[in-house]
Protein backbone atom coordinates (compact mmCIF):
# COMPACT_ATOMS: atom_id res chain seq x y z
CA UNK A 1 0.00 0.00 0.00
CA UNK A 2 0.92 3.78 -0.04
CA UNK A 3 0.49 7.18 0.96
CA UNK A 4 0.93 9.53 -1.75
CA UNK A 5 -0.09 12.81 -3.09
CA UNK A 6 -1.25 12.96 -6.75
CA UNK A 7 -3.42 15.43 -8.99
CA UNK A 8 -6.89 16.77 -7.58
CA UNK A 9 -9.69 15.19 -8.37
CA UNK A 10 -8.11 11.85 -8.34
CA UNK A 11 -8.42 9.07 -10.57
CA UNK A 12 -7.29 6.08 -11.57
CA UNK A 13 -4.26 6.37 -14.12
CA UNK A 14 -4.81 3.30 -16.85
CA UNK A 15 -3.07 -0.28 -16.78
CA UNK A 16 -2.09 0.57 -12.96
CA UNK A 17 -3.58 -2.02 -11.45
CA UNK A 18 -1.30 -4.79 -9.58
CA UNK A 19 1.89 -3.87 -8.17
CA UNK A 20 1.11 -0.26 -9.88
CA UNK A 21 -0.72 0.08 -7.02
CA UNK A 22 -3.25 2.25 -8.88
CA UNK A 23 -0.88 5.15 -8.44
CA UNK A 24 1.41 4.85 -11.52
CA UNK A 25 0.99 3.76 -15.23
CA UNK A 26 2.33 0.40 -16.38
CA UNK A 27 5.27 1.87 -18.32
CA UNK A 28 5.46 -1.41 -20.77
CA UNK A 29 1.79 -0.60 -22.57
CA UNK A 30 2.07 1.68 -25.29
CA UNK A 31 -1.48 2.47 -24.85
CA UNK A 32 -0.92 4.93 -21.70
CA UNK A 33 -0.63 7.95 -22.92
CA UNK A 34 -1.12 9.83 -19.82
CA UNK A 35 0.75 9.79 -16.67
CA UNK A 36 -0.51 11.63 -13.81
CA UNK A 37 1.96 13.05 -11.55
CA UNK A 38 2.27 11.10 -8.39
CA UNK A 39 4.71 10.81 -5.49
CA UNK A 40 4.40 8.19 -3.42
CA UNK A 41 5.40 6.35 0.22
CA UNK A 42 5.07 2.76 -0.51
CA UNK A 43 5.10 -0.09 2.06
CA UNK A 44 5.60 -2.99 0.02
CA UNK A 45 5.66 -6.45 0.72
CA UNK A 46 5.96 -8.12 -2.73
CA UNK A 47 8.81 -7.83 -5.16
CA UNK A 48 8.37 -7.16 -8.81
CA UNK A 49 10.60 -6.71 -11.41
CA UNK A 50 11.06 -3.05 -10.83
CA UNK A 51 11.41 -3.26 -6.91
CA UNK A 52 15.19 -3.16 -5.31
CA UNK A 53 16.31 -7.29 -5.46
CA UNK A 54 18.01 -7.10 -2.12
CA UNK A 55 14.98 -7.30 -0.09
CA UNK A 56 11.14 -8.41 -0.63
CA UNK A 57 9.70 -5.81 2.06
CA UNK A 58 11.09 -2.40 1.50
CA UNK A 59 9.69 1.18 2.41
CA UNK A 60 10.73 3.31 -0.71
CA UNK A 61 9.97 7.27 -1.93
CA UNK A 62 8.10 7.06 -5.63
CA UNK A 63 8.85 10.11 -7.69
CA UNK A 64 6.57 9.71 -10.42
CA UNK A 65 7.63 6.25 -11.26
CA UNK A 66 6.89 2.84 -9.55
CA UNK A 67 10.28 2.55 -9.08
CA UNK A 68 11.28 3.95 -6.00
CA UNK A 69 13.68 6.73 -5.75
CA UNK A 70 15.25 5.60 -2.75
CA UNK A 71 14.60 2.75 -0.40
CA UNK A 72 15.28 0.76 3.04
CA UNK A 73 15.19 -2.90 2.92
CA UNK A 74 13.19 -3.99 5.19
CA UNK A 75 13.38 -7.53 6.96
CA UNK A 76 11.32 -10.49 5.65
CA UNK A 77 7.73 -11.27 7.62
CA UNK A 78 8.16 -7.35 9.46
CA UNK A 79 5.04 -6.16 7.79
CA UNK A 80 2.97 -7.90 10.21
CA UNK A 81 0.93 -6.29 13.26
CA UNK A 82 0.95 -2.63 14.04
CA UNK A 83 3.14 -0.53 12.70
CA UNK A 84 2.96 3.90 12.74
CA UNK A 85 5.05 5.77 10.25
CA UNK A 86 5.87 9.29 9.86
CA UNK A 87 6.10 11.37 6.43
CA UNK A 88 7.78 14.52 6.65
CA UNK A 89 8.12 17.01 4.04
CA UNK A 90 10.80 19.88 4.35
CA UNK A 91 10.42 22.33 1.99
CA UNK A 92 13.75 24.29 2.58
CA UNK A 93 15.55 20.92 1.60
CA UNK A 94 13.52 19.58 -0.88
CA UNK A 95 13.01 16.24 1.63
CA UNK A 96 10.51 13.88 2.36
CA UNK A 97 11.48 11.51 4.95
CA UNK A 98 9.73 8.24 6.01
CA UNK A 99 10.24 6.85 9.33
CA UNK A 100 8.54 3.44 10.12
CA UNK A 101 8.23 1.64 13.31
CA UNK A 102 6.65 -1.68 14.00
CA UNK A 103 5.06 -1.43 17.21
CA UNK A 104 4.59 -5.06 17.66
CA UNK A 105 8.62 -5.41 17.25
CA UNK A 106 10.44 -3.07 18.75
CA UNK A 107 13.57 -4.65 18.89
CA UNK A 108 13.31 -3.48 15.03
CA UNK A 109 14.13 -0.30 16.02
CA UNK A 110 13.53 2.58 13.64
CA UNK A 111 13.61 2.12 9.65
CA UNK A 112 13.88 5.91 8.08
CA UNK A 113 14.55 6.47 4.37
CA UNK A 114 14.59 10.04 2.51
CA UNK A 115 14.79 11.47 -0.59
CA UNK A 116 15.20 15.20 -2.44
CA UNK A 117 11.41 15.66 -4.21
CA UNK A 118 10.54 19.00 -5.40
CA UNK A 119 6.94 18.51 -6.24
CA UNK A 120 6.71 21.65 -8.44
CA UNK A 121 9.12 19.85 -10.58
CA UNK A 122 7.36 16.43 -10.34
CA UNK A 123 4.74 17.89 -11.93
CA UNK A 124 1.95 18.09 -9.44
CA UNK A 125 -0.56 21.13 -9.76
CA UNK A 126 -0.86 23.50 -6.77
CA UNK A 127 -4.34 21.18 -5.71
CA UNK A 128 -3.28 18.03 -4.86
CA UNK A 129 -4.92 15.44 -3.36
CA UNK A 130 -3.30 13.19 -0.12
CA UNK A 131 -4.35 9.96 0.57
CA UNK A 132 -4.39 6.00 0.37
CA UNK A 133 -3.93 3.64 -2.31
CA UNK A 134 -3.38 -0.10 -2.88
CA UNK A 135 -2.25 -3.20 -4.88
CA UNK A 136 -4.50 -5.60 -6.16
CA UNK A 137 -3.41 -9.05 -7.35
CA UNK A 138 -3.33 -12.67 -6.37
CA UNK A 139 -2.08 -12.55 -3.16
CA UNK A 140 -3.92 -10.95 -0.93
CA UNK A 141 -3.31 -8.90 2.48
CA UNK A 142 -5.34 -7.07 4.50
CA UNK A 143 -4.60 -2.77 5.65
CA UNK A 144 -6.03 -0.94 8.06
CA UNK A 145 -5.62 2.41 8.33
CA UNK A 146 -6.08 2.24 12.04
CA UNK A 147 -5.23 5.96 12.57
CA UNK A 148 -4.08 9.13 10.32
CA UNK A 149 -3.71 12.60 10.51
CA UNK A 150 -2.23 15.41 8.19
CA UNK A 151 -0.54 18.84 9.51
CA UNK A 152 0.58 21.64 6.48
CA UNK A 153 1.56 25.32 7.01
CA UNK A 154 -0.26 26.14 4.58
CA UNK A 155 -3.63 28.16 5.16
CA UNK A 156 -5.79 26.61 2.05
CA UNK A 157 -5.69 22.81 2.96
CA UNK A 158 -9.46 21.35 2.10
CA UNK A 159 -10.42 18.30 4.40
CA UNK A 160 -12.57 16.64 1.64
CA UNK A 161 -12.65 13.47 3.87
CA UNK A 162 -11.65 13.15 7.32
CA UNK A 163 -13.20 9.97 8.40
CA UNK A 164 -11.21 6.91 6.99
CA UNK A 165 -12.54 3.65 7.77
CA UNK A 166 -9.71 1.61 5.76
CA UNK A 167 -9.94 -1.83 5.41
CA UNK A 168 -9.40 -2.38 1.58
CA UNK A 169 -8.48 -6.05 0.87
CA UNK A 170 -5.39 -6.30 -0.33
CA UNK A 171 -1.02 -9.86 5.49
CA UNK A 172 -2.15 -8.06 7.98
CA UNK A 173 -0.69 -4.75 7.41
CA UNK A 174 -2.04 -2.32 10.08
CA UNK A 175 -0.30 1.69 9.47
CA UNK A 176 -0.52 4.61 11.90
CA UNK A 177 0.50 7.39 9.95
CA UNK A 178 1.40 10.77 11.77
CA1 LIG B 1 6.08 -4.34 -5.30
Amino acid sequence: MAFYVGPWPPNLPGDSRGGFLGLFNNPNNTANAVFPPTVAVEFDPFRNDWDPNNTVNHLGVDVKSITSRAYVALPDGSFNGTMSAWVRYETDMSTLSVALRFDDLPELGLYNVSAIVDFKDAGLPPDAAVGFSGATGDFIERHQILSWSFESTLTSVAVVNKTVVGSYVVHEHNVLLF
